[in-house]
């Protein structure tokens, strides 16, 4: 009698998870809600999917159980009528002690191996990338320095903070910036920043990468889809920061080409350094730069 009444509350986490499986998951839900709407956008987007989402499915069972047993103690031994006092009191139950030691570094350690695997082939530098571009933040926008122009002169485009209609508020879209990149091509970017903290992030891309003052970081992939992206900074720089907004356009080859003719022609050459960087004070530095 009794068994038969506890086989019925286990039930309950058991058909809880049976309904979320059979209900099937939409693309959304698969993607874990993560930005982006398409698989392979860079060649590291799925990977970066693939951790997310197979990270929860492991929480999930882990709270399903858990759940499920936390609900089953609560029904199987609750007071019953007539009872008074405490229930008898365990500790030091060794094998539970060390179930609840060595699932937890199993998870632990699993988590980090997979993550420490993806972040090794994300950061993987590429020799000879097809395209090198500098990109350095400033307070509250972008330049973008075009480096490898196929022994072409590097070209840059320059921007100020995107503005806002008064009195309404709302951001004039003709004023964000962009970013323009070949598609089916190795790119680096180095990241530079030319006064405070920021972060270049690259929504869809599903990375971003800080922008320290007197530090170069790197960011390395291909873009695989043709389209347009929205970045902006994600690290609090200060009063403007929700306006430090760019776009990437992923284009074909003879376009990209072109759109570095075009800086070429409108005689952006050559490239907007660090040389106007306020922070020029750092010890053993002529300008803040280092190379890591
Ligand atoms: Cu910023």
């Amino acid at each position: 009698m009794r068994s038969s009444r506890r086989l019925r509350w286990a039930s309950v986490p058991v058909s809880i998870v049976l309904v979320a499986v059979l209900a099937g998951c939409t693309h959304e839900q698969l993607r874990g809600w993560l930005p982006g709407d398409e698989n392979g956008i860079t060649n590291h987007t799925d990977r970066v999917v693939g951790l997310w989402t197979t990270s929860w499915i492991v929480l999930l069972i882990v709270g399903v159980i858990t759940w499920g047993l936390i609900i089953f103690a609560v029904v199987a031994y609750r007071r019953r009528k007539g009872q008074t006092g405490l229930p008898v009191q365990m500790r030091y139950n060794m094998p539970i002690e060390i179930l609840y030691t060595v699932i937890p570094l199993i998870l632990v350690l699993g988590f980090f191996a997979f993550t420490a695997r993806d972040q090794a082939a994300i950061e993987e530098p590429y020799a000879e990338p097809d395209v090198q571009i500098e990109v350095i933040g400033k307070r509250w926008a972008w330049d973008f320095n075009y480096l490898d122009a196929n022994g072409e002169p590097d070209v840059y485009e320059s921007s100020q903070q995107v503005s806002r209609d008064t009195p309404t508020g709302e951001i004039d879209e003709s004023t964000i910036p962009t970013l323009v990149l070949p598609v089916n091509q190795t790119v680096e970017i180095t990241i530079e920043s030319r006064d405070v903290a920021h972060s270049f992030w690259i929504v869809d891309f599903l990375y971003k990468k800080d922008m320290i003052p007197g530090k170069s970081n790197h960011l390395y992939f291909e873009p695989l889809k043709e389209g347009t992206y929205s970045g902006k900074c994600a690290e609090l720089c200060g009063q403007y920061h929700s306006l430090m907004l760019f776009n990437v356009d992923v284009v074909s080859q003879d376009e990209y080409q072109d759109y570095l003719e075009e800086l070429r022609d409108a005689g952006q050459t050559g490239s907007v350094g660090l040389e106007y960087n306020p922070n020029q004070n750092l010890p053993g530095t002529e300008a803040a730069r280092t190379e890591h």
